[in-house]
C-alpha cells in the first residue's frame, strides 16, 4: 500500500468514528407527464411526482438511506448507484435478480450504505429493463474532503442524454421482434442538457468552473464542444487525471467527464455549448428530430442566445481517453491470474429475434438472485454451475488479477461497464470497420502497455475491434459486466462475476427489508439459479436463452423471409385495416411458412417433452420481451414517421427559444 493510500485509509477509518452525516430520502417512483425537450409531452418516471430526479451531493463517509417505493403500478423497479464499489454492501448494488429482487408495485426497498472513499462524479439509475431511459436517473456527487489536485471557483453538475418521445415499454416490443431481425435500436428524437432541450448555463465572467458532465442516456454517445471555450479534463468516472486540454469530448452512455472551463471577461455575448449524436450508432436518421443541439453559455441574459456552432473536426479531434494519466498512478498489473475472453456477437435465435451474446451466451436472469445463491449455497458457492448457464457466471478467487479480453465481432461501438470496480485499460484497438472480418486481440503480438494505465468504470470498444482490461478481485460481491446501451442489455449483453464468494459469505448478510422485497415479488432468494434448495448441482428447469435457429438461417435470410411473408400473406392494406388484432397471428403464420421443422422453432410451445430441463427465458427478464405488439409494428411504415417529423420541425421553434432553466 502506498503511503498516500494508507493515509487516506486512516482518514477514512476516522470517519467511521466521527459523527456520521445521514442523508435520508423517501422516494416514490410514479408515472407523470412531462415535456423535457419542449417538443412532445409523454409519460416519464417521476420522483414523488417531480421531474427531473434530484441530484445527490454527499461527502465521503456519509450514510445514504433511500427508501424507494414503487408506485409505477405496471412495472417493477430498482436502483443502482453507478460506479460506487458497494464494498461489503453488495445487496444495495441494485441489479434485479443479481443482487436483489425486483421491487414490485407497492413495495419499498431501503438502500442503506456508507458513501465510499471515492470522491467524484457518479450517478444513480433504475436497473430494471430499460427503465432509466424513461427518466429514472440522477447525478450522485461525492465531494472530496481533501485537497483536490486542481483549483476552481465554482462547481456545477450537468447531465447529457438522448431522449425518446415514446416510453421504453412502447418501444421494446417492436425492438425485440421478429420484424426487427437485425436488432436495429429505436431512434432517439433529441439530446437533452440537464433534462431540457436547448439548455442554458448561466455563468459569471473570469471564473473557473468545475463542470461535472454525466451521460445519463440509454443509448447514444455524444460529441461535446463549445464556441470559443475549451475543456480541461481533470477526472473521468471518478478518477482524477493529469489535466488534458481539449476542444472536443466524446462521452458514451454512463461515462463521466469532469472538466475545468474558464469563462471570458467580456460579458456582452453568449456562446454555444454543442451536443451531437454519434450518428454512426444510428441505423437511420429517420425519426431524429435534431441530431445536434445547441445549449447556451449565458453571460448576459439580455443578449441573444447563441446560434449553432459548427465544428469540422468533431469526429477526429476528440480526446482519446486511453491516453489519460491518473493523478494517483497505479502500476500496470504486469500479468494476470485469470483471463476472461469474450467475443461480442449480435445474432438471431430460434424465435427470429435479434439477441446479443458474449461468446454463445445471451444473459437471462436466474430464478434466484445470484447473491441469494451465493449466500445459501454453502460450499457450492465456488462452483459456477450453481449460478446457471444463461447468467454466464464467472467465479473469481480472492485478490487474483483478472484480465478481460473483449473482441467485438459487431460493427458497432459498445460502452462496457463493470460494477464494483474501476479497471486498468491495457489496450484498445482502432476501428476495423473497413476490414472484411473483425480483428481480434493478438496476445502474442509485441505491445507496450502504458506504465500507469488509465482507469475508469465504463469504456468503449471500437467496431470489429477489441479492448483489454485488468483489475484485482478485491471487492467481494456479485458484479455485472455489461454493455451500457440499455437496448443491448435487454438483448442479453451481460455476464455475471461472482467475486470471492467465500468472503461474501463470511462478511455479508441480507437485511430483512431485502428479503421482504423478494417475498413480495414472489422471488425465492435461497437456492441455486433453478430454485433448487435440495441439490445445488441440479439445474433442471433453470431459465435459459431461446434456442438457436436451425443452421443455415442468417439475419439477412430472416429479413428477406419476414418481409416477403408480410407482403405475401397480408400486404400493407391488411396491416392497416386489421391492425394489431391480426399481427400476433401473423407471426405464427410466418413460422408456419418458414419451415416444416416447426418444433425446433417453437420452443415455447414445446418445453414439456424434449426440453423439459429448461424454461426458455425472454430477454433478460425484460418486461417488454413478452409478446409482440402490433401497434409498434405498424410504426415501421415510413408514412407515420414522416408526419411526426413535420410536427417536430414546427414545434421546435418554440422549443429553442424557451429558456427552461
Ligand atoms: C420518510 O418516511 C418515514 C415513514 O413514513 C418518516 O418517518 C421519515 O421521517 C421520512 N423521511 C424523510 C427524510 O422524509
Ligand atoms: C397498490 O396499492 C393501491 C392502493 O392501496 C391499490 O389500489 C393497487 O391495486 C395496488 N397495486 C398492486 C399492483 O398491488
Ligand atoms: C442502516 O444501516 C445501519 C448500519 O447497518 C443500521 O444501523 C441502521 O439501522 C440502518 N437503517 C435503516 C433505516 O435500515
Ligand atoms: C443542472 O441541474 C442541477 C440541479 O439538478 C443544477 O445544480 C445545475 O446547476 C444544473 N447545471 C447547469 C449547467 O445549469
Ligand atoms: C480578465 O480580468 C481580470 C481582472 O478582473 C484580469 O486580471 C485578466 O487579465 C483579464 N483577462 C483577460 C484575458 O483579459
Ligand atoms: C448585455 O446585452 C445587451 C443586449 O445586447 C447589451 O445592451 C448590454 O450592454 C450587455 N451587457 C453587458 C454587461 O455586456
Ligand atoms: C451538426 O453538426 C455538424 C458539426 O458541427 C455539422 O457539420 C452539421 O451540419 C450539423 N447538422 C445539422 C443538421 O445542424
Ligand atoms: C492528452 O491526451 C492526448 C490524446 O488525446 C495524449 O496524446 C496526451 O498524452 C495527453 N496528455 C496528458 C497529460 O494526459
Ligand atoms: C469473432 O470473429 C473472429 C474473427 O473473425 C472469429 O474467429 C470468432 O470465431 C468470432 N466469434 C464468434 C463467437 O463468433
Ligand atoms: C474492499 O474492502 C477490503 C477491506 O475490507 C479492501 O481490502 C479492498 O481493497 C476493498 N476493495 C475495493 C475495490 O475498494
Ligand atoms: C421455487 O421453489 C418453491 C419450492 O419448491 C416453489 O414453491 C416456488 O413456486 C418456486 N418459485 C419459483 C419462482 O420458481
Ligand atoms: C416483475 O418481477 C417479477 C418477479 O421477478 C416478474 O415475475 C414479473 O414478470 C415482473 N413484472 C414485469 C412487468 O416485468
Ligand atoms: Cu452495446
Amino acid at each position: 500500500m502506498k503511503f498516500t493510500h494508507l493515509l487516506s485509509a486512516l482518514v477514512f477509518a476516522g470517519w467511521a468514528f466521527a459523527e456520521q452525516k445521514v442523508h435520508s430520502y423517501n422516494w416514490t417512483a410514479q408515472w407523470g407527464k412531462e415535456n423535457p425537450d419542449g417538443l412532445y409531452e409523454r409519460e416519464v418516471v417521476t420522483c414523488n411526482g417531480d421531474y427531473p430526479w434530484p441530484g445527490i451531493n454527499v461527502k465521503k463517509g456519509d450514510r445514504i438511506i433511500i427508501s424507494l417505493t414503487n408506485h409505477l403500478e405496471n412495472q417493477n423497479t430498482s436502483l443502482h448507484f453507478h460506479g460506487l464499489f458497494q464494498n461489503g454492501t453488495n445487496e444495495y448494488d441494485g441489479v434485479p435478480l443479481m443482487t436483489q429482487c425486483e421491487i414490485p408495485p407497492n413495495e419499498t426497498m431501503v438502500y442503506n450504505f456508507t458513501v465510499p472513499d471515492q470522491a467524484g462524479t457518479y450517478w444513480y439509475h433504475s436497473h430494471s429493463s430499460g427503465q432509466y431511459m424513461d427518466g429514472m436517473r440522477g447525478s450522485f456527487v461525492i465531494e472530496d474532503t481533501e485537497d483536490m489536485p486542481f483549483d476552481y471557483d465554482e462547481e456545477v453538475v450537468v447531465s447529457v442524454s438522448d431522449w425518446y418521445h415514446k416510453t421504453v415499454s412502447e418501444l421494446t416490443p417492436a425492438f425485440m421482434s421478429l420484424y426487427n431481425p437485425t436488432g436495429a435500436e429505436p431512434i432517439p428524437q433529441t439530446l437533452l442538457f440537464n433534462e431540457t432541450f436547448n439548455g442554458v448555463w448561466n455563468v459569471k465572467p473570469d471564473t473557473t468552473y468545475f463542470l461535472r458532465i454525466v451521460n445519463t442516456g440509454g443509448f447514444l454517445s455524444q460529441y461535446l464542444w463549445m464556441e470559443d471555450h475549451t475543456f480541461t479534463v481533470v477526472a473521468v468516472d471518478g478518477v482524477y487525471v493529469e489535466p488534458n486540454e481539449t476542444e472536443i469530448i466524446y462521452i458514451t452512455a454512463a461515462q463521466r467527464y469532469d472538466v475545468l472551463i474558464h469563462t471570458k471577461n467580456d460579458t456582452s455575448k453568449n456562446y454555444a455549448f454543442m451536443q451531437k449524436m454519434d450518428e454512426d450508432m444510428l441505423d437511420t436518421l429517420t425519426g431524429v428530430a435534431f441530431i445536434n443541439s445547441t445549449d447556451a453559455i449565458v453571460y448576459n441574459k439580455s443578449a441573444p442566445l447563441p446560434e449553432e456552432y459548427i465544428s469540422d473536426n468533431y469526429d477526429t479531434d476528440f480526446l482519446n481517453d486511453f491516453y489519460l494519466v491518473p493523478v494517483e498512478p497505479e502500476e500496470l498489473y504486469e500479468d494476470y491470474d485469470y483471463q476472461i475472453k469474450i467475443d461480442v456477437v449480435m445474432d438471431n435465435l430460434g424465435n427470429g429475434m435479434n439477441y446479443a451474446f458474449f461468446n454463445n451466451i445471451s444473459y437471462v436472469a436466474p430464478k434466484v438472485p445470484t447473491l441469494g445463491t451465493v449466500l445459501s449455497a454453502d460450499k457450492y458457492a465456488t462452483n459456477s454451475l450453481v449460478y446457471g448457464e444463461s447468467t454466464h457466471p464467472i467465479v473469481l478467487q480472492k485478490d487474483e488479477i483478472v484480465e478481460i479480453v473483449l473482441n467485438n465481432n459487431d460493427t458497432g461501438k459498445h460502452p462496457f461497464h463493470l460494477h464494483g470496480h474501476v479497471f486498468q485499460v491495457v489496450e484498445r484497438g482502432p476501428s476495423y470497420l473497413d476490414e472484411d472480418e473483425p480483428v481480434p486481440y493478438n496476445e502474442s503480438a509485441p505491445y507496450d502497455a502504458p506504465e500507469y494505465p488509465m482507469r475508469r468504470d465504463t469504456f468503449y470498444v471500437n467496431p470489429q475491434s477489441y479492448f483489454v482490461l485488468r483489475f484485482k478481485a478485491n471487492n467481494p460481491g456479485v458484479w455485472f459486466f455489461h454493455c451500457h446501451i440499455d437496448w443491448h442489455l435487454i438483448q442479453g449483453l451481460g455476464l455475471t462475476i461472482i467475486e470471492d464468494p467465500e468472503s461474501i459469505q463470511a462478511q455479508q448478510s441480507l437485511s430483512d427489508n431485502w428479503k421482504d422485497v423478494c417475498s413480495a415479488a414472489g422471488t425465492p432468494y435461497i437456492g441455486n439459479a433453478a430454485n433448487n434448495t435440495e441439490n445445488y448441482l441440479n439445474l433442471k428447469n433453470q431459465n435459459v436463452q431461446v434456442k438457436n435457429l436451425p443452421s443455415g438461417f442468417t439475419a439477412r435470410g430472416i429479413v428477406a423471409l419476414v418481409f416477403s411473408c408480410i407482403a405475401g400473406i397480408l400486404g400493407c392494406v391488411v396491416i392497416c385495416v386489421y391492425g394489431m388484432a391480426q399481427i400476433p397471428d401473423m407471426e405464427k403464420k410466418i413460422f408456419d411458412n418458414l419451415t416444416a421443422d416447426e418444433q425446433v422453432l417453437f420452443l415455447e410451445e414445446h418445453d414439456d417433452d424434449a426440453d423439459d430441463d429448461t424454461e426458455v427465458g425472454g430477454a433478460n427478464g425484460a418486461s417488454g420481451a413478452s409478446g409482440v405488439n402490433g401497434a409498434n409494428v405498424a410504426n415501421v411504415t415510413s408514412a407515420t414517421t414522416a408526419e411526426k417529423d413535420a410536427e417536430v420541425e414546427e414545434n421546435s421553434k418554440e422549443g429553442s427559444s424557451s429558456d427552461k432553466n
